[in-house]
C-alpha cells in the first residue's frame, strides 16, 4: 500500500475506535471535545501510530502539493558525498552528518551518545561573547558558529566532544526518591586550541512534523500569549525571539530550533544543509567551513533552489500524528492535572493557524502544546549562550504533540534540548525558572496523579 492510501485506512480505523470507546465509557467524563482533541493537526492529522508515525504528508494534502512533498522527501533522504562525485556531491569539507534523515531518523528526534565519534543527531553551537550587528551570536575564529566533528579526507574535523553524566538525586513530597543526570562536556582533539571563554550550546535534533502549521500561526496570535515583563504577575513571562531573515534582510519573529533562532522553514533547511552537511545553496552560497579553510574554491551551489524549495515544502507538510486514548479516564485526569499544574501556561494546548499560502494549512485548529515563546528555565537547563534575544537560560517551549510516540518512532525516551532527560518525568523535573512553580506542583502530587499526568503526555 502507498503511504497516502494507508492514511484513509487508518483514519477510518481510529474513527471506529473513538466511536467504540465513547460508547463503552458512557459514564466517563469524556466529551465530544475530548474526542476532537485526537486531531492534533486539525484536518492535516495523520493516523498511524507505528515507527513511521512522523513521516506522513498531511491527510488533506492536495495533489499538486504532494508532488513537491515527495520531491522534498527525496532531498531529505539524500546521502551527500564528498566532491568530485557525479551525483549528490558537495559534502563538507566540514560536516556533522551526511543527510537530513541520518540525524532526524524517521523525521523524529535524536539522542545523545557518550562519544562524539558516534554523534549522529547532536551538535554544538558555539560563539564568542557579544553580538553581531543583527544582535546574533559572534562566530569564533577558526570554529565559526558550530562545531563540525567530521571532515572529508585531507581536512581536520574541528574537535571531538565527550559527554560525562553526574547523577543527582531529589525527592518527591511523598518520599519517593528520583535521580537525574547532569551532563558535562569534554573537548578532546581540538585541531587548534578552543578559546577558554567560548560559549558552547549542545542541541539534539528535534522532530520535523507539524512545522508548517507552526509557521502558519500568525505573529499576532503568538504575541497575544507573550507577557515579557510578567505584568499579570503569575511568574511566567514568555517573550518572542526576533532573528535575522537572510532572504528579507530584516529581523523577524523566530520560530524554529530550541531557541527559536530560525524564522522560516526555508532558512532553517538552508542553514541545516550548510552548517550540518557542508552543502551550499542559493540561500547560503558560502561554505560554513570558511572560518577554518580560507582557500575553498568557489563553485555553483551544491543544492539547487528547486531542491531547497521542495525540502521546505516537505517540512511544511509533514503531518502531526493523531492522539491515542484521548478519552481514556486516566488520560482525562492527567489532562486536568496538566492544566492545574500550570503546564498549559507555556505548553498552550490549542492554537489557530491564519490564512497561509498552502490551503491545507490555513485556518486550522491545532493542538501543538507550545506558545513558540522563550522562557527562562533556570540555571539547571542554562547553556549560557545567548541566541539573538534568547538569553543563556531561555528556551522556546517545545511542542508536545506526538511526544508519546517517541519510543516507537526513535527507540528512546530522551528529552530536552540536550537529551539529558531519560523519560518524560525527568524532563519535567528539570524545569525551573519560570516553570519552578509547575515543577513544585509535580513534586507535591501523589504517585497516582503523577502517573495520570504521564499517561496524558504519552497520549499526545
Ligand atoms: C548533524 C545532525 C543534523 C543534520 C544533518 C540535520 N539536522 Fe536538522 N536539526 C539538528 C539539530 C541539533 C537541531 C536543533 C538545532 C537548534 O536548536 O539550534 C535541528 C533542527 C531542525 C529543524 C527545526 C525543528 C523545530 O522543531 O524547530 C528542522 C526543520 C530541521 N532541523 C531540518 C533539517 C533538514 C531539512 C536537514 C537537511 C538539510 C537537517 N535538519 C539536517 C540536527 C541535524
Ligand atoms: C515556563 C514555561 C513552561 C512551563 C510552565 C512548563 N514547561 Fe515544559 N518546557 C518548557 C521549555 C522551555 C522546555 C524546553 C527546555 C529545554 O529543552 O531545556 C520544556 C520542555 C518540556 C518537555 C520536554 C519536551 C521535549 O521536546 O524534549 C516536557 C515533556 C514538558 N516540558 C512538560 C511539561 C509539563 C508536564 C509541565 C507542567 C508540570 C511543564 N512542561 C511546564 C516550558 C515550560
Ligand atoms: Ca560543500
Ligand atoms: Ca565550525
Ligand atoms: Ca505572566
Amino acid at each position: 500500500m502507498k503511504k497516502y492510501e494507508r492514511l484513509y485506512h487508518y483514519s477510518f480505523l481510529v474513527f471506529v475506535i473513538i466511536m467504540w470507546s465513547c460508547g463503552e465509557n458512557s459514564f466517563s467524563p469524556s466529551t465530544d471535545d475530548d474526542a476532537e482533541e485526537a486531531y492534533l493537526g486539525g484536518s492535516t492529522t495523520s493516523f498511524d501510530a507505528t515507527s513511521k508515525a512522523y513521516t506522513f504528508p498531511f491527510s488533506n494534502i492536495l495533489a499538486e502539493t504532494l508532488v513537491l512533498h515527495q520531491q522534498g522527501d527525496a532531498v531529505f533522504e539524500t546521502t551527500f558525498v564528498s566532491p568530485p562525485a557525479t551525483f549528490n556531491s558537495g559534502l563538507g569539507p566540514l560536516y556533522n552528518n551526511t543527510s537530513c534523515k541520518s540525524c532526524h531518523v524517521n523525521d523524529g528526534r535524536a539522542k545523545p551518545l557518550i562519544d562524539s565519534e558516534a554523534f549522529s543527531g547532536m551538535l554544538f553551537r558555539v560563539s564568542s561573547t557579544g553580538v553581531d550587528n543583527h544582535g546574533g551570536p559572534i562566530p569564533i575564529s577558526g570554529f565559526g558558529l558550530q562545531i563540525q566533528n567530521k571532515a572529508v579526507a585531507g581536512t581536520n574535523a574541528e574537535m571531538k566532544l565527550q559527554i560525562q553524566y553526574e547523577e543527582i538525586t531529589g525527592i518527591f513530597a511523598d518520599g519517593q526518591v528520583y535521580t537525574l543526570q547532569r551532563p558535562k562536556y569534554l573537548i578532546i582533539d581540538s585541531y587548534i586550541p578552543f578559546p577558554k571563554d567560548a560559549l558552547l550550546s549542545p542541541r539534539i535534533a528535534n522532530p520535523n512534523f507539524g512545522l508548517g502549521l507552526l509557521q502558519a500561526v500568525s505573529e499576532e496570535t503568538i504575541l497575544s500569549h507573550a507577557d515579557e515583563y510578567d505584568s499579570d504577575g503569575d511568574g511566567i513571562s514568555g517573550k518572542p525571539n526576533y532573528v535575522y531573515d537572510f532572504s528579507e534582510n530584516r529581523m523577524v519573529l523566530g520560530r524554529f530550533g530550541w531557541k527559536a533562532s530560525q524564522p522560516t522553514l526555508l532558512q532553517q533547511a538552508a542553514a541545516a544543509a550548510n552548517g550540518d552537511m557542508g552543502i551550499t545553496s542559493t540561500y547560503f552560497p558560502e561554505e560554513a567551513s570558511l572560518g577554518q579553510l580560507q582557500d575553498i574554491p568557489s563553485h555553483t551551489p551544491e543544492m539547487t533552489a528547486d531542491q531547497l524549495n521542495a525540502l521546505a515544502i516537505y517540512l511544511e507538510t509533514l503531518a502531526p500524528p493523531a492522539r491515542r486514548n484521548a478519552s481514556d479516564k486516566t488520560v482525562l485526569k492527567g489532562k486536568l492535572l496538566f492544566n492545574q499544574a500550570q503546564c498549559a501556561a507555556c505548553h498552550i494546548p490549542k492554537l489557530k493557524t491564519g490564512t497561509y499560502q498552502l490551503a491545507e494549512i490555513s485556518n486550522q485548529t491545532i493542538r501543538p502544546y507550545t506558545d513558540l515563546l522563550l522562557h527562562d528555565m533556570g540555571d539547571g537547563l542554562a547553556d549560557h549562550r545567548p541566541d539573538f534575544r534568547a538569553t543563556g537560560s531561555e528556551w522556546r517551549t517545545p511542542p508536545l504533540w506526538g511526544i508519546g510516540l517517541t519510543k516507537i518512532v526513535n527507540g528512546h525516551t530522551n528529552f530536552l534540548h540536550d537529551g539529558r532527560a531519560r523519560n518524560l518525568i525527568e524532563a519535567v523535573l528539570w524545569h525551573g525558572g519560570e516553570a519552578e512553580q509547575a515543577k513544585q506542583n509535580i513534586l507535591k502530587m501523589t504517585a497516582s496523579d503523577r502517573n495520570a499526568l504521564i499517561k496524558f503526555l504519552e497520549s499526545l
